[in-house]
């Protein structure tokens, strides 16, 4: 019997020795599996696991703040630790109230149902009374708040995108904006089986579908054949598709009848796009001078895509960026003119290719979930307003409408997640991380934010505990059975709460009596009965166990999204304040913010190509492709990514020539906030004045103060505001920077180094 595993690049196949697991092999249930999981063993990556309890010297002698990230650690037994920790959890708890405790604690962590760290630290933190939380996503907040009012939720729009076979039997243009990335869809949260996205695109461009690729770079679309490629400049989609809009609109080829049964609000947008508001007609040669891509070229293919069965594909990076709603509701109000949402093959898709799950035949239904209680705390923050909140505590913002204020943290607990990873300016979170008394994380690796904390407590890896694998419409539900002891003296994220709730009076709410296992057969019970509904059968959970995989069977039949509602939107309304498509929202007029009015406009980002200032080239940092953000980091399969240890980036022949630079030397990246060293890769896959340097390279603070950061992290340039007062969204993708060669001696990385441990 083979020993399955799910991650979220994928499921792998264990091959075990003497009770241990010695090797990882692809599965041969997966059509295409992802090479980065198969380096979950490597040596490299055991070399910098967490293995015992750790405080920082400075803080365990007095708790002082300053020292995070350059002083070593202290090693304590764990019921020590779990002693300063809940005294600590206590203390803040009596002074200041739940409310000055931060528990967001956003990110990925790993595949795994039950070890969800997401799902363990919110439950716990809630037994204790509560805490501050986080709203939205880094991939997502522009889109997810704004398309709840003028659309649906994302989650909805994500999970019924048209299917892919109707895409390879129907559609005839394919337009993706920023791709459809095989290297992102490598991934799923939770685990994706079945990797589909490289054979789906293939057999359409086989069927004959054209393919139109609008993006920054060349290589985020492959579909085996030749395809156009308009190197459209970074941010600047907005005008795009304002400009066919125009086209549409003034030939004549919108569809009045689907806008006037299925949308509202175009006669408010109108005067907008004919420039009768403003004095602005946003004709395709307004759009040119702002997104470069030739006028002729953008009229033409409005005029094509009106022609023919086509789809458009949105990437999620267009929202990740300076009024990112902006890109997500004109591609929205382009795709009602055209009028082919709801026909097969037709409409618009948000997105296909961030990951692997988009477009899946496989049935929805819910899988294993650790319920998190209840939260006693109101306070919240947009996800990526960290730095704010800890800067400015009482200081006000507004969100979706509404006006609030940031409380005031002494306590951070992060499990999960990697903030020295994900976070924008990096340089400015060092200063905001300076503010909590106490921070803690709870980590498998000594990533760069678990050397930043004040206590570092070391947690399991999926291949060292049971759990169940999902992920959302694929095709295998997976028992993942440890398959490895702990490294050192790890315990899971469940143990380590369930320690502190003992020591804290919440033992019984946050366990109700249930161990590890006992929590894996409730959890899969509940899920088989909503799988149940959704026309799945799946096996009671001795024999799921037993067989260590179940396949979900019973696929519903080929969809097309909101075909339903374009028969009949009386009787299928979206969730919508009118049912309809909002092409106008009331709601979001209401609001009265001029960064985010109520219909879709063009506003410059705060940093674009179109502006003249002092950084000429627009760095895009997108998802890096041989890793999870910065997880396994440290492995073989990472690093031989790398370019004299450094992350690469991709630069245009035009502009390395001009700056006399030299493909695989090192060089300096560099703007107002910060700079970095990367390693140059010379391409004409990205478009001139565009730089791409992937994320994900654990951050390397030089310690001497000025000296840039080591690794090639591109959120040392990247800038820390919101998107627009509506989703106060990450916008990493707005960033100006310049490159220039590195003359000096080049420093070793020491990202993957250890910290340093000293006895008490
Ligand atoms: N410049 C720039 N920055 C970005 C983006 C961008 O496009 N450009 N993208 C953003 C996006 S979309 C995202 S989603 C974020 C991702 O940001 P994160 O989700 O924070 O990144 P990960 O590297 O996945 O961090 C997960 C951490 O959890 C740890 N971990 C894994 N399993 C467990 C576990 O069981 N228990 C515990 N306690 N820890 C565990 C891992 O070791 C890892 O350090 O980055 C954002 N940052
Ligand atoms: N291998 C791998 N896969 C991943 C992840 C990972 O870390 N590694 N992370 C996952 C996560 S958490 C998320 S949220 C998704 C993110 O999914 P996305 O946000 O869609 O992914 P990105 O790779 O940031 O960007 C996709 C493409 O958009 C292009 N692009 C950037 N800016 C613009 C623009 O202004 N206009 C246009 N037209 N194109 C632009 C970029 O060049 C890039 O090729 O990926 C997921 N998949
Ligand atoms: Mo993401």
């Amino acid at each position: 019997m083979t020993v399955l595993t799910s991650s979220h690049w994928g499921v792998y196949e264990v091959e075990m020795a003497a009770g241990e697991a010695v090797a990882l092999h692809p599965f041969k249930g997966d059509p295409d599996p992802s090479p980065i999981g198969l380096h979950m063993l490597a040596p490299e990556l055991d070399r910098v696991r967490v293995r015992r309890p750790a405080i920082r010297k400075g803080w365990l002698e007095g708790r002082a703040r300053t020292g995070r990230g350059h002083e070593p650690f202290v090693e304590i037994p764990w019921d020590e630790a779990l002693d300063l920790v809940s005294g600590e959890l206590a203390r803040v708890k009596a002074a200041h109230g739940n409310q000055a405790i931060f528990g967001g604690s956003y990110g990925w962590a790993s595949a795994g149902r039950f070890h969800h760290a997401q799902s363990q630290i919110h439950r716990f933190l809630n037994c204790i009374g509560g805490y501050v939380r986080h709203q939205d996503s880094y991939s997502l907040a522009a889109a997810r708040v704004l398309m709840p009012h003028i659309m649906a939720p994302m989650d909805e729009l994500m999970s019924s995108l048209t299917t892919w076979d109707v895409l390879e039997r129907d559609t005839k243009l394919f337009v993706s904006l920023g791709g459809v990335p095989a290297k992102n869809a490598q991934v799923g949260a939770g685990g994706p089986s079945e990797h589909r996205v490289p054979a789906a695109l293939r057999r359409m461009a086989e069927a004959g579908c054209r393919f139109v690729n609008i993006s920054p770079t060349r290589d985020d679309l492959d579909t085996g054949a030749e395809f156009e490629w308009i190197a459209i400049r970074p941010n600047t989609d907005t005008a795009l598709l304002l400009g066919m809009m125009h086209v549409l609109h003034s030939e004549g080829l919108h569809d009045q009848g689907f806008l006037d049964r299925c949308t509202t609000g175009f006669a408010k947008f109108l005067p907008y796009l004919t420039g009768a508001e403003d004095g602005v007609a946003k004709t395709p040669e307004w759009a040119e001078a702002i997104c470069g891509v030739p006028a002729a070229r953008i009229a033409s293919l409005a005029r094509e895509m009106a022609g023919t069965r086509s789809m458009l594909s949105i990437a999620w990076s267009l929202q990740r960026a300076h009024h990112g709603e902006q890109s997500f509701w004109s591609a929205v109000t382009l795709a009602a003119m055209l009028g082919q949402i709801g026909l097969p093959g037709g409409g618009i898709g948000v997105a296909y290719g961030p990951t692997n799950g988009g477009g899946s035949p496989h049935a929805r239904f819910a899988g294993p979930t650790l319920p998190q209680g209840q939260n006693q705390v109101p306070d919240f923050i947009p996800v990526a307003r960290i730095s704010d909140m800890l800067l400015n505590p009482g200081a006000p913002f507004v969100y979706n409408g509404t006006a609030r204020t940031y409380p005031d943290i002494k306590l951070v607990y992060w499990a999960g997640g990697n903030p020295f990873h994900h976070h924008q300016d990096l340089n400015r979170l060092l200063r905001a991380w300076e503010k909590p008394e106490t921070i803690v994380v709870q980590e498998q690796f000594w990533t760069p934010t678990a050397k930043h904390a004040d206590i570092v407590l070391p947690v399991t890896t999926t291949l060292e505990r049971d759990d169940i694998g999902y992920a959302t419409r694929e095709k295998f539900m997976v028992a993942m059975k440890q398959v490895k002891r702990p490294a050192g003296e790890a315990r899971d994220d469940f143990a380590i709460f369930r320690g502190l709730a003992e020591r804290m009076g919440a033992a019984e709410a946050f366990t109700e009596g249930r161990d590890a296992m006992g929590w894996l057969r409730v959890l899969y019970e509940q899920s088989r009965i909503a799988a149940r509904r959704a026309g799945v059968t799946l096996p009671e959970f001795d024999s799921f166990w037993q067989q260590g995989v179940a396949e979900i069977a019973g696929n519903p039949p080929a969809a097309v999204m909101y075909e339903a509602f374009r028969a009949d939107p009386a009787k299928h309304p979206l969730k919508t304040p009118s049912g309809k498509i909002e092409i106008f929202s009331e709601k979001v007029a209401g609001f009265g913010q001029d960064d985010c009015p109520g219909y879709p406009v063009w506003r410059e980002p705060a940093e674009w190509l179109g502006a003249v200032g002092k950084y000429p080239l627009h760095m895009l940092s997108d998802q890096p492709d041989r890793r999870l953000h910065s997880q396994l980091d440290p492995s073989p399969w990472s690093t031989a990514g790398k370019i004299q240890g450094r992350q690469p980036v991709s630069m245009h022949p035009d502009d390395a020539a001009a700056r006399g630079l030299t493909d695989g030397s090192v060089v300096r990246v560099f703007n107002d906030r910060g700079a970095c060293l990367a390693g140059l890769r010379v391409t004409a896959d990205v478009r001139p004045g565009v730089v791409r340097l992937s994320t994900g390279a654990w951050f390397d603070p030089d310690p001497v103060p000025g000296r840039p950061e080591r690794h090639g992290n591109p959120n040392v340039l990247t800038l820390d505001i919101g998107a627009s007062s509506l989703s106060q969204g990450c916008i990493a993708q707005t960033c100006l920077v310049d490159i220039e060669a590195w003359r000096e001696e080049v420093p070793r990385v020491t990202a993957h180094d250890l910290p340093l441990f000293v006895e008490r």
